[in-house]
């Protein structure tokens, strides 16, 4: 091993192990001594942690270890493990759950023809027993052999019984406002504003498995999204929905 590589061991090593998010790093002076390198070796190895966002300088004070992204993209998470998180009490009313043609559109997003069969299900969604949104999900009957009715989590529920697990997702998300109808359920006012999200699920062999129309009231929910330059390695990373309580 080459000095430099010695001492690019050594730094990886101290990040990982002994010297945690925001602590200081040896000083410049102290790293070249003990490598028998120059000072400039050791800035070239500092820039490049620099650049890689795992260090960060500040001026005068020294080089400091970065606290690693909190995820790297907009996390994926199923209503009920939404609402734990934000210390609320998931519930479910179940108003619809049948079996039908996909359809042209359903059928699309499932990569099932439109006379093939889906299951459908809608509930209101409630957090600490208030409606916070209105769900349909549609899922290919062929998957969930023996479904009848759903009480509880669905993605639980698809785990533990037909070990789909939900991996990935391709998510839209848009304004809109209440008919009549979802009006009633989320016990809002007619024609007040929400948010539509659209999502289509596959599990860990890329299946799609289920296509889903999430309505929120626009008065209790909101959406965040942490983002950030694409020097930082990733386009998007971490993202927490999170409700106006
Ligand atoms: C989320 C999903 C929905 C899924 C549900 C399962 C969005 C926009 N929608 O609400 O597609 O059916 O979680 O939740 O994230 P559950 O496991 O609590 O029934």
């Amino acid at each position: 091993m080459t000095k430099h590589e010695l001492l690019h061991a050594h730094l990886e090593t101290l990040m990982q192990g002994g010297i945690g998010p925001d602590q200081r790093l040896p000083p410049e002076r102290e790293l070249a001594e003990a490598f028998g390198v120059s000072r400039m070796t050791v800035r070239h190895a500092l820039d490049r942690l620099e650049r890689e966002r795992r260090v960060y300088r500040v001026q005068g004070a020294g080089t400091f270890v970065a606290r690693p992204p909190i995820a790297k993209t907009i996390e994926l998470t199923s209503f009920t493990e939404d609402m734990r998180r934000r210390g609320l009490v998931p519930g479910s009313v179940l108003r619809v759950f049948e079996t039908v043609a996909a359809g042209p559109e359903i059928g699309y997003a499932l990569a099932l023809s439109p006379a093939d069969e889906v299951v459908h299900v809608e509930r209101v969604r409630t957090a600490d027993g208030i409606p916070m949104c209105l769900e349909h999900a549609y899922l290919p009957a062929a998957l969930v052999p023996g479904l009848t009715t759903l009480e509880g989590s669905l993605y639980e529920q698809l785990h533990r019984r037909y070990r789909i697990r939900i991996t990935r997702a391709e998510q839209s998300i848009r304004a809109t406002v209440l008919d009549q109808q979802a009006a009633a359920r989320l016990d809002a006012p007619p024609f007040s504003p929400a948010l539509l999200v659209e999502r289509t699920a596959f599990d860990e062999r890329d299946r799609p498995v289920e296509r889903a129309m999430s309505t929120y009231r626009g008065d209790r929910y909101s959406f965040e999204i942490a983002v950030t330059t694409a020097a930082a390695g990733s386009p998007a990373r971490a993202g927490r929905r999170s409700g106006d309580e």
